[in-house]
């Protein structure tokens, strides 16, 4: 059998994907009644198509509306071939132009251009806009609603598919898995979904949720509601997860195996090109990685190259594709490769763009200063480390010995304050207040045993005398771990997560 791959739709609004995904595969993809009742697509739709030579296509059908832009990428992120629709009676408008330069931007080359409603025009003017706009695509005029062309539209896709190669080939690397979907069935509990970049899951595997840490069992794999014991890359995977709540993964969130390689990171050095306009350096921009959507201030570093930095962690390896996209007006600008999922702060430099260069050729270029650093949480630890000064020492000492009730931050040297917590060792719990990191560790033991001594649940009174502290100090710890996502607050009471239960 042929490897899996997975196509997605690209057109503009009204342009006929939906329609011709069900003429196609017989599943309508606009499923939510916000979507028959306005007749355009909102969210990401998903069927599966069978093609003459027996290979089964994944296919993720995108919303053309220029709101939804960001949507289309989310769901345009671990395609290999798309399937473009010009109206005849329309012919090429902005969003087929947008979409085109997201799927270039994400490096999608292989596909097919399907000229629609071709009962309602001659298709001759949108077949040479068609080819103009995605030269070296193959074009062909069909119909959903008088049933043309789609025969020759299948043999197509099949020819177009012989060109790319499947991420299936790549299952020996870690799992990595850009969730698009989450939500619960009953009976079985959490289901994530999304594209499988790479490697592969089967039931029993132990994973990790990514930036947050959570880990999870997978107790069970579907593709296309066919339960599987193990999904390789290169199609529409559901997970169900053991040892996660609903409300703890989102959209953008990526599963990975224990070995996966990848971290969380604030920056990264990147290989752009852009279709329209070039950002300034220092524009802030809006980041498309995964499924993930993040904002970004570009630094140039010269040539193509550039430091991203970003004001939400994403979870990248060298090599993956980055969309650009203009904060206001929205519009996409371009895009590119990773080249180091981890760099240094650093600005440009002849040792940093030929070390660059050697990355974007494929060689290694192993960083000039040691490169082994704790896994970076917040921007300010993503900083290189630097040894600490005597009087930080001594201030890191302070917060150690206070413990549960640390000075507040008026008391003490702002300056070493910043360099503890670069080094990890100060721990921000509210606005003027910092915690010693080994207390803070401490203190997240003895609630997470408190919660589970009271079923689950803690309350801020519990907290206050199991510490034997002031009202401010629990008040201040809780609501830090409401917000690492430790408990959850309902009402009165912090409800301990399952994650966190360990
Ligand atoms: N006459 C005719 N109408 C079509 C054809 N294909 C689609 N339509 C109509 O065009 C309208 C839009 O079709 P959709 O398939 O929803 O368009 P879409 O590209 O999925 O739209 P968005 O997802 O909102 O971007 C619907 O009213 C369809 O019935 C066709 O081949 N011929
Ligand atoms: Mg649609």
């Amino acid at each position: 059998m042929s490897s899996p791959l997975t196509l997605g739709t690209a057109g503009h609004i009204d342009h006929g994907k939906t329609a011709l995904i069900r003429a196609l595969t017989g599943v309508d993809t606009d499923r939510l009644p916000e979507e028959r009742a306005r007749g355009i697509s909102i969210e990401l739709g998903y069927a599966s198509l069978a093609l003459p030579s027996g290979r089964r296509l994944s296919v993720v059908d995108v919303p053309g509306h220029e709101r939804f832009v960001r949507t289309m990428v989310a769901g345009a992120t671990g395609i290999d071939l798309f399937l473009m629709t010009i109206a005849a009676d329309d012919g090429v408008m902005p969003q087929t132009r947008e979409h085109a330069a997201v799927l270039e931007a994400l490096g999608v080359r292989a596909g097919v251009v399907a000229i629609t409603k071709t009962d309602l025009a001659d298709p001759e003017v949108a077949l040479i806009e068609a080819s103009e706009l995605l030269p070296g695509s193959e074009v062909v005029p069909v119909s959903a609603r008088a049933n043309t062309g789609l025969d020759d539209l299948r043999a197509a896709l099949d020819r177009a598919s012989i060109a790319v190669a499947s991420r299936a080939e790549t299952t020996d690397s870690p799992a990595r898995l850009h969730v698009d979907r989450v939500f619960t069935i009953r009976g079985a509990g959490t289901v994530v979904t999304g594209t499988l970049w790479s490697g592969a899951i089967g039931r029993g595997d132990e994973l990790e949720i990514l930036p947050q840490g959570v880990r999870v069992r997978v107790r069970g794999v579907q593709v296309h509601d066919q339960p599987l014991d193990r999904a390789p890359a290169g199609q529409r995977v559901a997970v169900n997860l053991a040892g996660t709540a609903v409300d703890e993964i989102e959209r953008g969130d990526v599963l990975v195996s224990g070995d996966g390689g990848v971290r969380p990171t604030y920056r990264i050095d990147a290989e752009l090109e852009f279709s329209g306009r070039e950002p300034e350096h220092g524009e802030r921009v809006q980041i498309h990685h995964g499924t993930r959507e993040a904002a970004a201030r570009l630094a140039w570093l010269g040539g193509r190259f550039w430091q991203v930095r970003l004001e939400q962690p994403i979870v990248p390896a060298a090599g993956d594709r980055l969309v650009v996209r203009q904060v206001a007006p929205p519009d996409t600008l371009g895009g590119g490769r990773v080249l180091d999922p981890q760099p240094r702060r650093h600005g440009p430099g002849r040792d940093v763009l030929a070390r660059l260069e050697r990355l974007a050729r494929g060689e290694e270029a192993p960083e000039p200063t040691g490169r082994a650093r704790p896994v970076p949480r917040t921007p300010s630890e993503a900083r290189p480390q630097k040894p600490l000064p005597a009087s930080a020492q001594a201030l890191e000492q302070r917060l150690r010995e206070a413990g549960i009730e640390p000075p507040l931050d008026s008391e003490l040297d702002a300056a070493d304050l910043v360099a503890l917590r670069d080094a990890g060792k100060a721990v921000r719990v509210t606005k003027n207040l910092h915690y010693h990191v080994d207390a803070l560790t401490d203190i997240r033991t003895r609630l997470i045993a408190l919660a589970q001594q009271g079923g689950g649940v803690v309350t801020l009174a519990q907290l206050r005398d199991e510490l034997g502290t002031s009202r401010k100090f629990a008040q201040a710890l809780l609501e830090h771990f409401d917000s690492e996502k430790v408990t959850i607050r309902r009402g009165d009471e912090h409800v301990l997560r399952r994650s966190a239960a360990g």
